[in-house]
């Protein structure tokens, strides 16, 4: 059988072991060659290849619900449920998603790539499916990285609790996406490395040394593996005293013993707990050496495993000017939950171990930690993924921001990027202004970003700022960090007919419009606000009043946003303005290159002078009409102006 064959996992339930491990050896390379052309995640799915097979082959989806936590490692899954001709699209617009999608397949049940979610909604499933007294298995996948997060005990908890019939898998490969860490974490590897487990998986090798086997040779070998499931046994206090039944650990590149495994976890009766030991990135060289490196991330040469090398990014600012400060402030202390490289802090943890604490995909447990840290007389800096501190809204709000501390909260990847709604960072701008105290930065270029981080740790409350993904403007910095005038702005350029007012890079994209108008004989003022919160009421009442037109634009949603903050402004004021939003609209935003939505949304150049060019008529016409006494005197205008470009 060959994957271009595949058209569902039925299919998989005749083919011998031997078939399967040929797949499996297709599958490798069919996703090592996708992702080195597309990017995504390679070593996590490299590593479940196996895994997924056995599950495809025991139970029968998408009758039984298979859930992958994060659902980053769901590659193979859909190779073999239908998505192979179209694989080649994978995270492209338009194309395959990079997490699993209900809307792409039957044999998907969320969308979801947030971690530590699988086993609360199996968990919800099950329950349901008792309730309904229908008949099927539930069976969450959840790795040993996101079993770091609170949200997988809680369930655990209520699991061993409910007694509800499901299957939790333990996918463990000793990383999240860097080393793994934790008090559970080394308790897993103490299970690994201990005798038992080590006697198993010789045997196990041994015996798989005989494969292809065929007749009664065939039914030896399973019954030798068998024998050798059941050794695998062996009792686990931490899940078995939570109520579980612990199965393993199970050498998860053994198919047959993947299966014997499933098929024991299928006859309990009650919650079960599969303990699988994976590698990650297996059957690539290189990502089984770096499988940090080759977690996910952008395209790279499929012979070297080499990425592309690029200009500097506004991670990697934030991580030298974390150390710049760390040298100079012993109060300077870093966190990360699970991600020192993504946010930029692998360097920084080198230099100042003491000082660097990576908490597991922990966010909440980030936050208040940091509150603790602050508390003590720290300046803890917690560097995290905008999408990411949607875990941790109450605990900025209550354990930070009610107590007044002074934790300084960098969010990378604020803005669009490429693996879709599951991790576009846009609500922040409304979440961060909701909340009383929050001094709100977002730098327009690396070299504010890094004056905006030293003004975070020099203030005396909470502050965030938000900066989006990837390359950086590309300007000197700045030898000498100062703190910034808080809740001033700045006018970058003068100009009477519009303003422009762009949150953080989006300055970048009003000054181009900015000299694209003036070509056409509009002159536009250009802002760069510097802080969503406070926002400076004196430069932007004036700038308002001055043209009696403002475009803001965001890459955030516009609901509650910066151009919202604008409007309140204005209405508390008396600004009469014209106030156009250029931003996100309420929506879902997909995968796929940030750019396609910039253009669709309004959010480039040529979008920014678009929506001036509308006001500035409309307010043109609008003046001429008042003029010519055709219009009644007309209230003052404060608000949105309808236009395709703020929906
Ligand atoms: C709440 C949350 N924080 C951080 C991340 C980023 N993240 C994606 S996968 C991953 C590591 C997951 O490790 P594990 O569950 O062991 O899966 P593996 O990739 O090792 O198979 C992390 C930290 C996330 N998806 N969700």
């Amino acid at each position: 059988m060959r994957l271009q064959d595949l058209t569902g996992p039925e299919q998989l339930r005749g083919l011998s072991t031997a078939e399967l491990l040929a797949l499996g050896e297709e599958i490798r390379k069919v996703i090592l060659e996708t992702v080195a052309s597309t990017g995504g995640h390679l070593a996590p799915n490299l590593g479940v290849v196996e895994l997924t097979l056995a599950l495809h082959t025991v139970f029968d989806s998408p009758h039984d619900k298979i859930l992958w936590d994060v659902s980053h490692q769901a590659y193979v899954h859909k190779l073999l449920t239908g998505r192979y001709s179209r694989f080649h699209t994978l995270r492209q617009y338009g194309g395959i998603a990079g997490f699993t999608d209900p809307v792409e397949s039957i044999h998907d049940h969320f969308h979801w790539g947030h971690a530590s979610t699988s086993i609360s909604a199996a968990v919800g499933m099950a329950q349901a499916r008792d309730l309904a007294q229908e008949k099927y298995e539930v069976i969450a996948v959840i790795g040993d990285g996101a079993l770091t997060g609170g949200m997988a005990y809680e369930a655990l908890d209520h699991v061993g609790h409910a007694k509800t019939r499901m299957i939790t898998i333990l996918n463990d490969n000793s990383m999240s996406i860097a080393p793994n860490v934790g008090g559970i974490s080394n308790y897993l590897a103490r299970i690994r490395t201990g005798p038992s487990y080590q006697r198993v998986k010789q045997d196990m090798a041994e015996t798989l040394k005989n494969i292809p086997l065929v007749g009664q040779q065939a039914f030896e070998f399973v019954d030798r593996l068998k024998e050798g499931v059941k050794h695998l046994l062996v009792s686990n206090m931490f899940f078995e005293d939570l109520g579980l039944t612990y199965i393993g650990p199970v050498p998860g590149h053994n198919l047959p013993a993947l299966q014997e495994a499933l098929r024991q976890a299928r006859a309990y009766p009650g919650p079960t707990v599969v303990h699988v030991v994976t590698t990650k990135g297996k059957g690539v060289p290189y990502a089984e050496e770096l499988p940090d490196k080759f977690h996910g991330g952008g395209p790279f040469d499929i012979k070297t495993g080499k990425m592309q090398g690029g200009s500097v990014t506004y991670s990697e600012v934030f991580g030298n000017t974390m150390t710049k400060m760390a040298q100079l402030d012993s109060r300077i202390v870093a966190i990360t939950a699970a991600m020192p490289s993504g946010v930029g802090l692998a360097k920084y943890a080198k230099e100042f171990p003491q000082r660097y604490f990576d908490v597991g995909i922990a966010e909440q447990h980030g936050v208040t930690f940091a509150s603790g840290l602050a508390k003590a007389g720290m300046r803890p800096v917690f560097g995290v993924y905008s999408t990411f501190l949607q875990r941790a809204y109450d605990q900025v709000i209550h354990d930070v921001a009610l107590q007044n501390l002074p934790v300084v909260i960098s969010l990378d990847r604020g803005g669009l990027v490429e693996d879709g709604a599951t991790h576009q960072g846009l609500f922040d701008v409304t979440y961060l202004r909701a909340i009383p105290r929050m001094l709100c930065m977002a730098p327009k270029d690396e070299n504010e970003l890094q004056h905006m981080l030293y003004t975070g740790v020099n203030h005396t409350g909470p502050s965030a700022i938000r900066y989006p993904r990837g390359k950086a403007v590309g300007v000197p910095m700045d030898e000498v960090l100062m703190p910034l005038p808080i809740g001033k702005g700045e006018l970058l350029r003068e100009g009477n007919d519009v303003a422009l007012v762009g949150l953080g890079t989006m300055v970048q994209a009003c000054l181009a419009a900015a000299d694209q108008l003036a070509k056409e004989g509009i002159s536009a003022a250009v802002v760069n606000p510097r802080f969503f919160k406070p926002l400076d009421a004196d430069l932007l009442t004036r700038v308002g009043r001055d043209s009696g037109a403002v475009v803001t634009v965001e890459e955030a949603y516009l609901t509650g946003g910066f151009g919202s903050a604008v409007l309140e402004l204005f209405a508390k004021a008396g600004v009469d303005a014209k106030v156009k939003r250029v931003g996100i609209p309420d929506e879902f935003v997909g995968h796929g290159a940030p750019m396609y939505y910039q253009e669709q949304y309004g959010l480039t150049p040529a979008g920014v002078a678009e929506a001036a060019r509308q006001l500035v008529a409309q307010v043109r016409s609008e003046l001429d009409g008042r003029r010519r006494g055709k219009a009644r005197k007309a209230p003052a205008l404060v608000g949105d102006v309808a236009s395709g470009a703020d929906t």
